[in-house]
């Protein structure tokens, strides 16, 4: 039986063929923040992690080091899980997609969606990519060869498959999204997965016979060959821990309150996954909730590049809060962000060294030089019920922030009461009261102070269990769902309590030389934009959100066919940056490369470096195509190189 008070967390499972980063961290920090939370007001919550370990990828990976799929599961698994228990990650579950239980549910689910109709067999012929572990039609793919999400080269594959009646649910997944304005969030990103379905679903693969690293279909559809599509299997995850398809104990828990994603694999979440719990006839996730990825000097993190960022070596040097800290306050949920250490340093000693552990000590200080650490809050709310008032205002409207995934907003609203708090010491000035004699309102005002902090405390453990957990054994406050109902929920105050004094939390700290480079010249701050608020019309945006991307006016300088492409052109574009970009066009159809140097160009000037062919590329030609061909849109007349257009 299903129960209100669920709350069921998910990361995704991560694939074993790698070891974790901090994309892997921060989704599973984000996970991690949400089940601490949703303990300390009471929910019953289930937090749910894991590895994906089948697939043609491992098998790939594993063959490479000489090993068998299951040895190299099991070694890369287990580094995944002592990551996680290094960081002390509260998951109630770990699941392998390589357990028993497991793969017994899964077969159960497909026995069910083929008795149901909606598994028929068939033959598949397209591309596949292997790194994707996904099907692409010709029509797809970059260069009618390249996978279109990450930019490797395709294979061609051809041959008997089951497929899931996909298109079948097209019009009952319009109606979920539509019916459900938060089942995908942000909200923003859920235009993207209608406009895909929309546009039509084709049904879907789901089991292949040309390698054997995969759950085996059901003993009773007598097809040996078989194998099932690894994200079938992995999706079923979700539902497998609870024990689905075999001791169904848990299932009480489901359906997932989040499903935690990157975005990377939101289509997989949003589209498959609901369609196949349609088809077990089971309740559909309340969220599915997608976040931004994490760059290294604006490109992508991999390991021949050396710019992979170790969370292990972060933690160790920074410290595991700082660092949890850091990853849900810098950027806005749903956004991209590019990792510095600088930013990073800037946190520690600003938001966390200034804000937060400052206050501590000025309570420690104060306590303890006028009232031998003895607080006593009965005359608060006497003398300070305007900064009372406003940071219970504060408080209150947080905690949807957190269920809505606003986290770093969650944390500037926090941050804003800690302001209130340190702003109040220097408008009632203790030691002027102490010296004027008035020792009860000098009391008032650090018993407010503590209060503050106590409240601010409840709600931060989540996010900084360590420190906080020595900053309310200071104040003598306990952190659990009694106090968070007395102080946040019922607005009450601490009453008495004897400050212990503990040495500084966030001693100032420089920038640590890590064994990954950093990044030497001086970057943008990272974006701190506030999420904008949603209109009321998705498909309409704001100015604000026009002018996130930036275009300028490039002169190309450079222009070469890209050899073996039928479509690129390599061009060197000048922006005025003192340096020209690399920019790949898919234009040589209609443009000779000669004719394009010295021309001019409209230029987006603010796109991630993507990869293709090999070749990065810093940019994006702006063009226009009708079955006329394709025309490049310029300025009417020359414009400075480096313009912007707006
Ligand atoms: O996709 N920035 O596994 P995976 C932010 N096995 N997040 C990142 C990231 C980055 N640079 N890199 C990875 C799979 N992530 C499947 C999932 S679920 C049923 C199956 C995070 O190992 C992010 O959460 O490739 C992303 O979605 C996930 O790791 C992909 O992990």
């Amino acid at each position: 039986m299903q129960n209100n008070n669920n709350l069921y967390i998910t990361t995704p499972i991560y694939y074993v063929n790698d070891v974790a980063h901090i994309g892997h961290a921060y989704t599973t920090i984000i996970a991690d923040m949400l089940a601490r939370y949703g303990r300390l007001i009471g929910k019953d919550t289930y937090f749910l992690t894991g590895t994906d370990e089948h697939g043609q990828k491992i098998a790939h990976s594993a063959e490479a080091r000489g090993k068998t799929p299951k040895e190299y599961a099991d070694e890369v698994s287990g580094k995944f899980k002592t990551l996680w228990d290094d960081f002390d990650i509260t998951y109630d579950k770990f699941i392998r997609t390589t357990d028993e239980a497991h793969k017994k549910g899964v077969q159960n689910a497909f026995e069910k969606m083929h008795k149901k109709g909606d598994i028929y067999k068939g033959s598949y012929e397209g591309f596949y990519c292997v790194s994707c572990e996904t099907f692409f039609t010709q029509k797809q793919l970059v260069d009618e060869e390249f996978c279109p999400d990450c930019g490797k080269p395709t294979s061609i594959v051809k041959e008997e498959s089951y497929f899931f009646k996909l298109s079948a649910y097209e019009d009952k997944l319009l109606d979920w999204y539509k019916n459900n304005p938060d089942c995908i969030l942000p909200r923003s990103k859920k235009n993207e997965i209608v406009n895909f379905v929309e546009g039509g679903l084709r049904d879907l693969s789901i089991s292949r016979t040309s390698f054997d690293w995969g759950v085996k279909l059901p003993a009773s559809m007598n097809e040996p060959k078989h194998v099932m599509y690894v994200w079938l299997d992995a999706l079923m995850n979700y539902i497998t821990a609870l024990g689905y398809g075999d001791d169904e104990k848990d299932m009480n828990q489901w359906p997932a309150g989040f499903h935690l994603v990157g975005k990377d694999i939101l289509r997989f979440h949003a589209i498959y996954w609901p369609a196949f719990l349609m088809s077990l006839d089971l309740p559909l996730p309340t969220h599915i909730a997608a976040h931004g990825w994490w760059t290294r000097d604006g490109s992508k993190m991999s390991k021949s590049k050396g710019n992979v960022v170790d969370p292990k070596e972060i933690a160790d040097a920074y410290g595991l809060d700082a660092f949890r800290y850091f990853m849900l306050r810098e950027v806005p949920f749903g956004q991209d962000g590019d990792f510095s250490q600088k930013a990073l340093v800037d946190r520690i000693n600003s938001d966390l060294g200034n804000d937060l552990g400052n206050l501590l000590n000025r309570i420690i200080g104060m306590s303890g030089k006028y009232f031998d650490f003895k607080i006593d809050s009965s005359n608060v709310e006497k003398f300070h019920q305007k900064e009372l008032d406003e940071v219970n205002v504060i408080l209150e409207g947080a905690e949807k922030l957190i269920f809505n995934m606003q986290i770093n907003k969650y944390l500037e609203e926090l941050w804003k009461v800690l302001t209130i708090a340190n702003k109040a010491i220097g408008d009632y000035e203790p030691w002027v009261k102490m010296k004027e004699g008035k020792t009860e309102e000098a009391m008032a005002l650090v018993a407010l102070i503590t209060n503050i902090m106590a409240k601010v405390s409840l709600l931060l453990d989540s996010v900084l269990p360590e420190k906080i957990s020595k900053i309310a054994s200071s104040l003598g406050i306990s952190i659990n769902t009694e106090t968070y109902i007395k102080l946040i929920k019922n607005k009450e105050l601490i009453g008495n309590t004897t400050i212990t004094k503990i040495d500084p939390l966030f001693p100032r700290i420089e920038e640590i030389l890590l064994d990954t480079p950093e990044v030497k010249e001086e970057k943008p701050k990272e974006k701190k934009v506030e999420i904008k608020k949603e209109v009321e019309d998705d498909n309409l945006i704001t100015i604000d959100q026009f002018f996130e991307t930036s275009l300028k006016i490039g002169t190309i300088v450079e222009a070469e066919e890209v050899p073996k492409s039928k479509k690129l052109l390599k061009l060197q574009v000048d922006l005025g940056e003192g340096k020209n970009r690399q920019i790949l066009a898919g234009i040589k159809e209609f443009y000779s490369a000669v004719d394009l140097v010295g021309t001019q160009a409209c230029v987006v000037a603010n796109l991630k470096p993507a990869k293709l062919m090999g070749m990065i590329s810093e940019g994006m030609l702006l063009a226009s195509k009708d079955e006329d061909g394709l025309c490049l849109i310029r300025p009417e007349k020359p414009k400075k190189i480096g313009t912007k257009i707006s």
